[in-house]
């Protein structure tokens, strides 16, 4: 079959303009701002300004909707970077327009290395936004050891709970112990980091027990709601299966490191007592170390509307996974134009539809993006 366009026949350009939407949209990646560091997490506040954090720098800027881009300081002297540990999530409240109030989830340190945790805090932003305070921490004590595996995203569940998605220090056991923070999916109220209502847990004695969703996670890096469907994880894996899981209250994801946190036990291990639930999609071996995610919302996605797009660092990519309505993995894409050479660690969608993106390269020399669909 000749390849000019003139020749063609109807029906055989019927069918690449089938696969050309199978493909996916066509999408525009443009830079909104460079020379960064680690930028771990961004978040939209009402008007179109944007809060982003920077993980080892440990800074916090503000972008106003004009684009004017400027530190934000703060006084926490204690905050703390070590490898993968630093200022991670933001997150602004729902009430910002009143309260002009966000959270961050952080590592801070001790005065001895074993006192070191990862917290969550409530700031509130001063007027010209030149500036934020202190208001209270709301959950502290989260583990972190040498920085490996911290964690730690936060985000709103559908019901108006604050999610917290952590790691497990790198720590045999923390996983699957409910007193510790770490390796879970916590649930709380905002504003006071107190056990939300309705928590599988709550007649516990233990004030962190209270507060699991779910447990036996190695290091949740994204949390994202599926309309209809809750709260969805991704976490890392060991050599093998980085996860996607569909969140259920309780729920055992099934990380359990050996003696010595042996890591070649499975990302979900089925003989551990109890039952244990199965990823949603794993990516088998080797591990491409997923981070953020979100599920697109809009039309202007075409065939990838309400998938999951996930943040990859090793292959320098985002990776759209497709979810049937009962849950069930579908099939991915890799789309080239997403691949920059840039570790993607967080995709957030905008309030204008559009997907910002955070890379991890480190150096001074990251950026975020934005993608925006041509469809
Ligand atoms: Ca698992
Ligand atoms: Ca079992």
């Amino acid at each position: 079959m000749p390849r000019g366009a003139a020749s063609v026949a109807p029906a055989v350009a019927a069918e690449r303009q089938a696969a050309d939407r199978a493909a996916g949209p066509r999408v525009r990646v443009r830079v909104v701002k460079r020379g960064l560091d680690h930028p771990w997490d961004l978040t939209f506040l009402p008007g179109g300004g944007m809060l982003y954090t920077q993980r080892d720098r440990l800074s916090i800027r503000h972008r106003s909707p004009s684009g004017r881009d400027r530190v934000v300081r703060f006084r926490e002297g204690r905050m703390w970077h070590s490898g993968e540990a630093g200022l991670m999530s933001i997150l602004a409240t729902r009430s910002f327009e009143k309260s002009r109030n966000f959270y961050t989830c952080h590592a801070n340190a001790a005065d001895r290395p074993s006192g070191h945790d990862v917290r969550v805090v409530l700031w509130r932003l001063a007027s010209d936004a030149r500036r934020a305070s202190r208001v209270r921490t709301i959950v502290a004590g989260l583990p972190t050891v040498s920085g490996r595996h911290s964690g730690c995203r936060l985000r709103y569940g559908p019901e108006g709970a604050l999610y917290i998605g952590t790691g497990d220090a790198a720590r045999t056991g923390v996983s699957q112990n409910l007193a510790s923070g770490g390796g879970k999916v916590l649930r709380v109220r905002p504003g006071t980091g107190k056990p939300w209502p309705g928590n599988p847990f709550l007649g516990a004695g233990k004030a962190m027990k209270r507060r699991v969703y779910t447990y036996g996670h190695r290091n949740v890096q994204g949390l994202a709601v599926r309309p209809g469907s809750g709260m969805w994880a991704v976490e890392q894996g060991t050599y093998r299966d980085d996860e996607v899981n569909r969140l259920r209250a309780g729920g055992n994801y099934g990380w359990q490191a050996g003696p010595g946190y042996d890591e070649s036990r499975p990302m979900t291990d089925f003989s551990l007592p109890g039952r244990q639930i199965g990823a949603r999609w794993a990516s088998g071996n080797p591990t491409i170390a997923t981070s953020g995610a979100t599920f697109l919302r809009g039309k202007r996605w075409g065939v990838w509307q309400g998938a999951l797009a996930v943040g990859v660092l090793k292959d320098s990519q985002i990776r759209i996974l497709a979810f049937d309505e009962a849950g069930r993995f579908v099939r991915a894409w890799t789309p080239a134009k997403l691949n920059t050479g840039y570790r993607m660690r967080s995709p957030v969608q905008g309030p204008d539809g559009n997907l910002y993106i955070t890379t991890d390269n480190g150096g001074g020399s990251d950026r975020i993006l934005k993608v925006v669909p041509r469809g």
